[in-house]
């Protein structure tokens, strides 16, 4: 049997560790890779119409289904393309292979046309970085790259020129079979001791948690039952912890609500368990603090610790749990709870309640209306901007639907890619992309894509026809919105333009039905809701800064004479202001 070449061995061994189909876009430096996945049966190339869309789509595979996944870019620009979905990916922990075609080997270092350095260019976004310039690097670097991106829950980057990945690999070369497994790390006794040492010399612990929690929701409620503790969590965590929770007090942050806030501050423990929030403002200063996570970087980073504690949090959790005393003293869950119900009371169901008239529509009740229409085992992907304080608000976890988006990158025109990953491993599970207009349409040239493989795909586009968030943290600053607002698009039109289906809704009445239609139709489906562009939402924490660049900005806006649009954001706000 001939020698396999760099590219076919590269996607064997991709194969082996579990890689199904590679996103990208081709490319003549990419053709043996291309060429070589066209040759198998066992592994598809997704052929998208954007690399950032590539790069997004394995991310949100790699989250959903916990697998190696793969995306790829030709040389130069069409790599680069694929960075910010790697930095992404990366930051989300996603085990993901990124394959950047290189120029032929020869001319690197010339300035060449499409000469471009991909493997010191992506370094900042991988666990592992690396040039393959000869076929004898063969199969050590591809199976370092694997196993580095599996084992360290990141991106890998092999930077392969098209010459390269086209010669043959020598003779006598094993190929190696990589591991997918993923140990668990488990703190050692003295740290275990100590940790419950202070859990029992605390009188008021407050456990807040983040994405680390992930299969450790039982464990979490038992320890939470045994020192009656309240229970936080930041965005990331709340797909984890906010279901069949009865510690729950929120979620603190600027998208926050809830008593999460008040509870980690006025306890004398707070014990952070795989969260790296990075919000230092919402953190206190005058409590012992706890941490445990995974990664023994994340220790401390954001706030003074007691104790640093490295490791899995359910297994440092089934540790620690019988080692400390059980409580009856519910004085301070209780207390944090009922401020968990009253915040909930004023805060949230603010805007649900007589909104069905609300015209234009607003945009928490068109969020509210899809939490109770999505199936029970939906995924969602959420655009950064205003979506994520309506999913974050009104969505509900239950331990089978998943939420995923930007959450640590922050990066706009997530939700439409991040759907296409989520949703090609499996068409019969409801994938919803609750998209804002400034996201969806930065990457709406992938909206073809889903058309093309037919992939049911559920868009929901909040349509303010502007960059909301920004207009929000414009009006904080102080400063008056500019450059924030976008003419009217019909985006329905556009999904019909594209042979997906496409709805669009302007009057709240319509907008249940339309919600059912959208998640009912059998295929890419659209739904283009016209919201309301000030609804801008205040997070529960206000400083004396905030509120005074707030009071700047309206009165700028007054000045320009925009008294009608303050009226309405006036009235608008103070129904989402927390009462004290
Ligand atoms: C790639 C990128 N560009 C710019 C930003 C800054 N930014 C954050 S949210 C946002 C507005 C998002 O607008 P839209 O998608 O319409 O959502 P809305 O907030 O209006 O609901 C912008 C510009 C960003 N986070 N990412
Ligand atoms: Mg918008």
């Amino acid at each position: 049997m001939a020698n396999p070449t760099v590219a076919e061995q590269l996607v064997d061994l991709m194969v082996q560790a579990g890689v199904r189909r590679i996103y990208g876009v081709v490319g003549d430096s990419l053709n043996p890779i291309t060429d070589a996945v066209r040759r198998r049966s066992d592994i598809e190339w997704v052929q998208v119409r954007h690399e950032e869309v590539a790069a997004f789509a394995a991310g949100a595979e790699a989250q959903i289904t916990g697998r190696l996944t793969a995306c790829a870019g030709s040389c130069g620009p069409g790599n680069l393309h694929l960075i910010n979905g790697l930095f992404d990916a990366h930051r989300s922990m996603a085990p993901v292979v990124a394959i950047a075609a290189h120029i032929p080997s020869e001319d690197i270092g010339t300035a060449y046309f499409q000469e471009t350095h991909p493997d010191r260019l992506f370094v900042e976004c991988s666990h592992f970085s690396e040039l393959v310039s000869s076929p004898e690097q063969m199969p050590q670097v591809a199976q370092i790259a694997i196993q580095t991106a599996l084992g360290r829950s990141g991106v890998s980057v092999l930077s392969v020129p098209g010459d390269v990945a086209g010669m043959d690999v020598p003779r006598g070369r094993a190929r190696l079979v990589p591991s997918s497994d993923t140990a668990t790390m488990r703190p050692g006794d003295a740290e275990i001791d100590r940790l419950a040492e202070l859990v029992d010399s605390a009188e008021r612990v407050t456990l807040f948690c983040g994405r680390g929690t992930a299969e450790a929701h039982d464990e979490v409620m038992a320890f939470a039952d045994r020192v009656l503790a309240p229970v936080g969590h930041a965005l990331r965590g709340k797909e984890w912890i906010q279901y069949d929770n009865p510690f729950d007090v929120g979620m603190s942050g600027l998208l926050g609500y809830g008593a999460a806030y008040e509870a980690m501050h006025e306890c004398d423990l707070l014990i952070l368990l795989g969260t790296d929030f990075p919000y230092r403002p919402f953190l206190p200063d005058d409590v012992r603090i706890v941490q445990v996570d995974i990664r023994p970087e994340n220790l401390g980073r954001r706030s003074r610790l007691d104790l640093g504690v490295c490791g899995d949090v359910g297994e440092t959790l089934r540790c620690l749990t019988p080692r400390v005393r059980s409580r009856t003293d519910r004085r301070f869950l209780d207390r944090m709870l009922r401020k968990h119900a009253d915040a909930l009371e004023n805060v949230v169901s603010a805007y649900t309640t007589d909104v069905e008239r609300h015209k234009p529509i607003h945009p928490e009740y068109v969020a509210s209306i899809l939490d109770d229409e999505a199936a029970e085992d939906a995924i969602f992907t959420v655009d950064t901007g205003m979506c994520n304080v309506w999913a974050a608000r009104y969505l509900s976890p239950n331990g089978r639907r998943r939420m995923i988006g930007s959450f640590t990158h922050g990066s706009m025109a997530n939700a439409m890619p991040q759907a296409i990953g989520a949703q090609w491993p499996d068409r019969s599970r409801q994938v919803v992309a609750m998209a804002g207009d400034g996201g969806f349409s930065m990457l709406m040239g992938d909206f073809l894509t889903l058309v093309q493989y037919g992939l049911p795909v559920k868009t929901l586009l909040f349509n303010n026809s502007s960059l909301g968030m920004v207009d929000l943290e414009m009006l904080v600053a102080g400063l008056p919105p500019h450059a924030t607002a976008y003419p009217d698009s019909d985006y329905a039109a556009i999904a019909r333009a594209s042979g997906a289906h496409g709805i669009r809704v302007d009057d709240p009445k319509q907008v249940r039905d339309g919600v059912r239609e959208l998640l009912d139709h059998d295929g890419p489906a659209l739904l283009d809701v016209v919201t309301d562009p000030n609804a801008l939402s205040i997070p529960p924490r206000i400083t004396g800064q905030q509120l005074t660049g707030f009071a700047l900005a309206t009165s700028k806006m007054v000045l320009q004479g925009g008294v009608g649009r303050m009226v309405q954001l006036a009235r608008s706000n103070l129904r989402n202001i927390p009462r004290p």
